[in-house]
């Protein structure tokens, strides 16, 4: 298990929260999901149509940057590729930034975002996801510092330049590697 651990991090076998500010509040007949920017077809989703995308189960490691990391986490959701196929992104597009309640954002290289491993997902360990833990929707960018994986998601923007992402911002790292320690920028 010990090559699964990054660099000076610690295995947590609980699954403890981390977020800024308040849980948001979720009203699945309000709530929907956009795709916007470089994009042919730009989306809105309901939560009901959200839901009857193909879906995927997948299991992955979850590493924070405060340093624990939680090993096989199961998650359920949908592929950020298959997002990125829905809407048709231009070849213009080279990022994107994921746009989450209360303005939490965060961004990544669209070469990144479409590996399959990364998921927006509504179920860990085969239960819906909690509040806390970002129900309805997150998502889940594993080999990356997990402020990428970004908790109540509301949509994606497709992007030719990279915008900085909340923390970003504030001086963690952008490239957020927990591989090569990438914790600041
Ligand atoms: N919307 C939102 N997503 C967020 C955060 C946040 O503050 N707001 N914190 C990030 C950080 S730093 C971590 S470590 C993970 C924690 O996820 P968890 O609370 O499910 O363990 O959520 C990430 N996603
Ligand atoms: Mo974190």
């Amino acid at each position: 298990m010990k090559d699964r651990i990054p660099p000076n991090q610690y295995q947590e076998q609980g699954f403890p929260v981390l977020h800024l500010g308040p849980i948001p509040t979720f009203d699945p007949a309000t709530w929907d999901f956009r795709a916007e920017g470089l994009v042919e077809r730009p989306l809105r989703l309901t939560w009901e149509e959200f839901r009857r995308l193909p879906s995927v189960v997948d299991a992955s490691d979850f590493h924070c940057v405060t340093g624990w990391s939680r090993l096989d986490n199961r998650w359920e959701g949908v592929r950020f590729r298959a997002i990125a196929e829905l809407a048709q992104v231009k070849p213009q597009a080279a990022f994107a930034t994921i746009l989450a309640e209360h303005g939490y954002t965060t961004s990544l290289p669209l070469a990144e975002l479409m590996e399959e491993e990364v998921l927006f997902a509504w179920v860990w360990e085969g239960q819906p996801l909690t509040p806390e833990h970002g129900y309805p929707l997150r998502l889940v960018v594993p080999q990356k510092y997990a402020y990428k994986s970004a908790k109540w998601v509301r949509g994606v923007r497709f992007t030719a330049r990279q915008e900085p992402g909340y923390w970003e911002a504030r001086g963690y790292s952008n490239t957020a590697d927990p591989w090569r320690e990438e914790r600041y920028s």
